[in-house]
């Protein structure tokens, strides 16, 4: 059984990953709209990975004997202005997911809730994955800039490693 105080964590973080979710939306649809079609296709198939984050939470909180709030969220409020003001973002909201991860694992081992500790390890591995794929983005397209023919070959780039279901870091 989750104490309250667990409980009211696991929900933040089902929140945060629904947000995450909506973020890598909205990138994805800006990119799509500017014909960038292989970021595109990578944010949508980030989009949904966040979803299955959140989904995962919501079934654990409730095989826990707890109860999964699905709540509003907040627009993503997002800097289109450039490339990399956008990818500056992403890689800054990881760094923030990773953070509140950490925290639930505080929680859960200072509530001696070694199962909910147990079970946010696999989130602890895959935000270090999440984290350094948004800095290798970020780093490629800070080398780039604004150039135009950079961003074309970056975007074909994406597109190979999204159709070949790979992560970009390799
Ligand atoms: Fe759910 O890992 Fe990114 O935010």
């Amino acid at each position: 059984m989750l104490s309250d105080t667990m409980q009211a964590a696991l929900n933040e973080q089902i929140k945060a990953e629904a947000e995450s979710s909506q973020i890598y939306l909205a990138m994805a649809s800006w990119a799509e709209v500017k014909g960038f079609d292989g970021i595109a296709s990578f944010m949508f198939r980030q989009s949904d990975e966040e979803r299955m984050h959140m989904l995962k939470l919501v079934k654990y909180v409730n095989q826990r004997g707890g109860h999964a709030i699905i709540s509003s969220l907040d627009e993503p409020k997002l800097d289109y202005s450039s490339f990399q003001a956008l990818f500056r973002q992403l890689y800054r909201h990881e760094v923030k997911v990773s953070e509140s991860i950490n925290n639930l694992v505080d929680i859960a081992l200072s509530q001696k809730d070694y199962a909910t500790s147990n079970f946010l390890q696999w989130y602890v591995s895959e935000q270090i994955e999440e984290e350094a794929t948004a800095k290798v983005i970020l780093d490629k397209i800070d080398l780039i800039g604004d150039d135009k023919g950079g961003l074309y070959l970056f975007d074909n780039d994406m597109k190979n490693f999204t159709a070949a279901g790979h992560n970009i870091v390799q």
